[in-house]
């Protein structure tokens, strides 16, 4: 009975996991600083991809649908400024940018739905990452007006180890209660390894009013990717009618205090 028992669970785990996001996709737009100092180089470079920040593995990315950066509440389109890169056989988007002026430099990007079979959907990641800049900090709490963005409710740069970062979640410019909100710490050296899937991808949920807090218990990048269904549909290449996984992403680095 006991061994019967324990082949149910088993198999309730397994299907659970497959019916799930078992591994999770994150839009990523990773800088090559997060503050940029007067001595620093003023050119950083930025890569937009589309992948798996615990495991590695990365997914095609095409050209976005639109990629810019916002900068005292004026948005500047870069799309044409992304140069094609491939990461381990996948297109992943590199931009040299310029900083120019002090303040804080929110990049974004829309990508172009991606179809994912193993969910049955389609899948649109709208990712931000805030770069503060010669030593003013203002606009990094500024809305962009994406189709579902994070509103970072913690300043997103400068944060240590064990900070926690909190943000609102918002769809069409509205705050979704109870969101959910995936998180995943950039495994970049791969020193990491998970003792069970729960461990891979961190899940919390946001409050009535739609905001969520998360305490980063390592230094490196951390992604944040809350996760809701598009008022509209596409059809998929069979021609059927399939909902899309609208994904609000963003990113904080964190440093160890030494
Ligand atoms: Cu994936």
């Amino acid at each position: 009975m006991k061994r019967i028992g324990v082949v149910f669970v088993l198999l309730a785990c397994f299907i659970f996991l497959c019916g799930s996001d078992a591994i999770a996709h994150f839009g990523g737009i990773v800088p090559s600083d997060d503050i940029i100092t007067q001595e620093d180089d003023k050119a950083i470079t930025l890569n937009v991809r589309f992948f798996h920040p615990m495991e590695g593995g990365y997914m095609e990315m095409e050209k976005p649908v639109q990629f810019g950066v916002m900068l005292m509440g004026k948005k500047q389109d870069l799309i044409n400024t992304l140069k094609q890169r491939k990461i381990e056989g996948f297109s992943t988007w590199d931009i040299v940018y310029k900083i120019t002026r002090p303040g804080d430099y929110t990049f974004y990007v829309e990508p172009k739905p991606y179809w994912e079979p193993a969910e049955d959907c389609f899948i649109i990641h709208y990712t931000k990452v805030c770069v503060n800049a010669l030593g003013l900090e203002e606009g990094w709490d500024e809305e962009l007006g994406l189709e579902t963005e994070i509103i970072p409710l913690t300043r997103p740069y400068g944060l240590w180890t064990g900070n926690v970062f909190t943000g609102v979640v918002k769809v069409k410019g509205q705050p979704v209660p109870y969101a959910e909100i995936e998180v995943e710490y950039y495994n970049e050296e791969g020193e990491i390894n998970p003792s069970a899937d729960p461990y891979i991808t961190q899940v919390i949920k946001a409050d009535k009013n739609g905001v969520f807090t998360y305490c980063m218990p390592k230094a490196g990048w951390w992604a944040f990717a809350a996760l809701n269904e598009a008022s509209w549909t596409m059809k998929d290449p069979d021609g059927n009618d399939k909902p899309i996984e609208i994904g609000a992403v963003y990113w904080v680095r964190t440093r160890d205090m030494k």
